[in-house]
């Protein structure tokens, strides 16, 4: 099962990439009719355009730095994911970085901080930020362990470096357990997919902390449960239009208002959908729906395209798609080496 396995792991990060180089045109739109995004992608066709076009943006910048960290250190170091954060942002400031982080990143670059996890605390009047920049970036968390309670401690501490508030580390973890389960081939069955993910966050929900944010917030009890099971509902429905899912999901930069909104892109576009070209495969139809609900669309395309990656692989990716996004090649890379390390019988405790 070895091959299988490792066009997952190279689906997942390349997915990823794509998601957040093709869903960057759309960033921050109100409405994006759908026959606009797929002349953006067919426009990937067009081999005159040159390689690379499509730049990514601080999504796929953060991702690397968590992927490059865990394959440096054989391990979570919050100090040397931390320093490759900031290094990052100084070299490439131009990324489209959340307005908020930049403060922690540029805090994050000082030799002499004590308490790597700080900046992040001091963020929002203390609170935290609740954007989405830790879920964006969580994949490579799946890749890199093998059980369950290592993905949801690990992706939960690599947040924290720049998300303290609960919704912002939960929704990292949410993002990195559906990856895991879906390396695992647990979308065949959509249904135990979700359950399994509304049970994982009433344990994390129950949390003081998370109870607490979820108050201050004016949210929900249980505001990733409520959202997920929003999913399942949708699920279950024949036909959904984009305003439904715009409304009862959502399409912003806060975690709680994109990554179940990813999960449910994934869900709803594992079957051919009306409006999408009949030859799309599962992976186009995510991108394709991603993009047309408008928002934070690089950010929901990058974490659906990272699910959707794992559970098709690497070989239902066009090339051409492959082609007009940078940094796909360096992606399939440290997927290559991320699978290397998950095999080694030493890395596991
Ligand atoms: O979460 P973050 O890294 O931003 C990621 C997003 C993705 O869409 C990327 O593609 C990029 O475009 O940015 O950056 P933060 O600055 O921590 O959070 C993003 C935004 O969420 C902030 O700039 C705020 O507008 C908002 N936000 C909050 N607003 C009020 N109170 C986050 N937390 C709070 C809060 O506690
Ligand atoms: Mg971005
Ligand atoms: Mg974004």
């Amino acid at each position: 099962a070895a091959p299988v396995m490792l066009s997952r792991f190279r689906g997942a990060l390349v997915g990823s990439v794509l998601g957040d180089c093709i869903g960057g045109e759309f960033e921050g739109a109100v409405d994006v009719p759908l026959d606009r995004v797929l002349q953006h992608l067919s426009a990937l066709d067009d081999e005159t355009r040159g390689d690379g076009i499509l730049q990514y943006s601080d999504d796929t910048a953060m991702m690397r730095c968590v992927a490059d960290s865990l394959l440096t250190r054989m391990a979570f170091d919050e100090r040397d994911m931390a320093r490759r954060f900031a290094k990052e942002y100084n070299l490439a400031p131009y990324r489209g970085y959340g307005s908020g982080v930049v403060q922690v990143l540029r805090k994050l670059a000082s030799p002499y901080l004590k308490d790597v996890f700080q900046p992040a605390q001091a963020q929002f009047g203390g609170r935290g930020s609740f954007g989405n920049g830790g879920a964006m970036r969580a994949a490579p968390f799946a890749l890199a362990f093998k059980s369950c309670d290592d993905v949801r401690k690990y992706s939960r501490l690599g947040a924290m470096l720049t998300h303290s508030c609960s919704l912002g580390y939960n929704g990292a973890v949410l993002q990195a357990l559906a990856v895991h389960l879906s390396l695992q081939g647990a979308l065949a069955m959509p249904t135990e997919f979700i359950d399994k993910l509304i049970s994982e966050m009433e344990e994390m929900e129950r949390d003081e902390t998370a109870q607490f944010d979820a108050k201050a917030l004016n949210l929900s009890e249980f505001p990733y449960c409520s959202r997920l099971h929003m999913v399942k509902e949708l699920m279950d429905k024949k036909s959904v239009s984009i305003e439904e899912v715009i409304s009862e999901l959502g399409n912003g930069i806060a975690a709680l208002q994109s990554v179940p909104t990813a999960i449910f892109c994934v869900l709803h576009c594992l079957e051919p959908r009306e409006g999408l070209p009949e030859q799309f495969g599962g992976l186009e139809r995510t991108i394709a729906f991603s993009l047309a609900l408008g928002g934070d669309t690089d950010t929901i395309a990058c974490m659906a395209g990272a699910i959707a990656g794992a559970h098709y692989g690497i070989d239902s990716i066009p090339q051409s798609w492959q082609k007009s996004c940078e940094g796909v090649a360096e992606a399939d890379d440290l997927a290559h080496r991320l699978y290397d390390l998950y095999c080694l019988p030493q890395f596991e405790e």
